[in-house]
């Protein structure tokens, strides 16, 4: 089975463009990791050729064993699907859940993102928060999102309910609501820590001045789920442009008429009155 073929790595290089196709991903910004089935797995196994394994930087045993396609570090997100084996690696983690190994792919040189930390440790909590559903997590640099950090205060309330508010798909969308993080230097364990545990409760954390990180069942889902934010963020930053006030908008009481139709719960937490 030529591996480049698979609907699994065909589907993973289309996110990448996807991506950079609207402007989430310049230079080498943001990065993609996937948790593979079993059964892609062993569609591809054949192409395996394990190097040495390496430290991850912190400690995921609830995903040992696991095999994950994920982006390289420093490698552009505009690369991806002309070269993937150039660009992107699958990897193994070994059975302690603290060392990995590239078995395909970087083939000329390499390692994983420079986010793997984060990615692993949010994948960790959402295998264990979805059983087993999540297999995406995404980051990037969204333009619209990272505008607003600038802007609204820094709080988990203030994000959903403001996203929430811009367009009438989003509550539906993200009923969870999305989580804030303050400032912090990426690519270490302690940004990690913080963003997987907003992961527990969320589906989308917002990196204050950075970007935002989703996790979702499949490419569609997540792709889609980032998608939905940034375009509510984009609306929200043109309406600020406009005017510091709304003359009217979708109220407390409209969400929860909105929760009822739809059948989804939306935490009353959010639904504070202004
Ligand atoms: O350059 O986006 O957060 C990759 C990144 C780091
Ligand atoms: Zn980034």
């Amino acid at each position: 089975m030529n591996i480049l073929e698979t609907k699994v790595i065909e589907g993973f290089c289309r996110m990448c463009q996807d991506g950079y196709d609207l402007g989430w991903h310049e230079r080498n910004g943001g990065n993609l990791t996937y948790r593979m089935k079993n059964e892609e797995v062993e569609e591809v196994k054949a192409n395996f050729e394990p190097k040495e394994w390496k430290s991850i930087g912190t400690s995921v045993p609830g995903l040992a064993g696991e095999y994950f396609i994920v982006t390289g570090s420093g490698k552009y997100f505009r690369n991806v699907s002309l070269a993937p084996e150039k660009n992107i690696a699958i990897i193994e983690l070994d059975e302690t859940g603290e060392n990995y190994r590239i078995v395909w792919g970087l083939v000329e040189g390499g390692r994983p993102t420079s986010e793997l930390p984060s990615h692993l440790m949010n994948h960790e909590v959402k295998k264990a928060a979805t059983n087993g559903m999540h297999r995406v997590i995404y980051h990037c640099h969204t333009t619209n999102v990272i505008a607003l950090t600038f802007v609204l205060p820094l709080t988990d309330e203030v994000f959903t309910r403001e996203l929430w508010e811009m367009a009438t798909e989003c509550p539906v969308v993200f009923p969870g609501g999305v989580g804030v993080v303050g400032w912090m230097v990426p690519g270490g364990r302690e940004i990690a820590v913080a963003t997987s545990e907003l992961m527990k409760k969320y589906d989308v954390a917002v990196w204050a001045h950075h970007g935002i990180f989703c996790s979702g069942e499949d490419f569609d889902l997540t792709f889609g789920l980032a998608h939905t934010v940034e375009k509510s963020a984009e609306i929200l930053v043109k309406v600020l442009a406009m005017s510091p006030n709304k003359l009217q908008t979708i109220t407390p009481n409209n969400f929860r008429d909105l929760a009822k139709d739809f059948n989804v719960s939306l935490p009353e937490e959010f639904l504070y009155e202004k």
